[in-house]
């Protein structure tokens, strides 16, 4: 499968990495949108939130327990924010569910 996530979950593409264990990687986004810019993904494949079920779930808590332990870790005590894009309409490029963490900056709302 032709995934730019899968490959970096599996090393064959470089990340500067945040987090890994055996289920998740948080890397650093690329393009960052705030001062700190992570992305939390599981490294089996799931292609949005829209695939999350019953069955598959825990993988969401965890990735939360991880989000919040490096929040604690960077800092990030005035707030933050995890987003996650589901499909076209909400703006998802990379068809491999992720999760940002964003923070370091006071955040407006709605998102656009
Ligand atoms: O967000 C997809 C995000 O993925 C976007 O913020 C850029 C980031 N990205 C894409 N490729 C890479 C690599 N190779 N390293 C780090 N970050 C990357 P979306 O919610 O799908 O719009």
């Amino acid at each position: 499968m032709d995934c730019v996530f899968c490959k970096i979950a599996a090393g064959e593409i470089p990340s500067k990495k945040a987090y890994e264990d055996d289920r998740i990687l948080a890397f650093y986004d690329l393009d960052p949108q705030a001062p700190v810019h992570i992305l939390l993904i599981p490294k089996e494949h799931i292609e949005s939130a829209a695939d999350i079920t019953e069955e598959n779930s825990a993988i969401v808590a965890h990735i939360f327990a991880v989000a919040a332990k490096l929040a604690k870790e960077l800092d990030l005590a005035q707030g933050w924010r995890v987003v996650t894009n589901v499909g076209k309409d909400g703006g998802q490029t990379v068809m491999h569910m992720h999760f940002h963490l964003l923070g370091g900056r006071s955040m407006a709302w709605p998102p656009g």
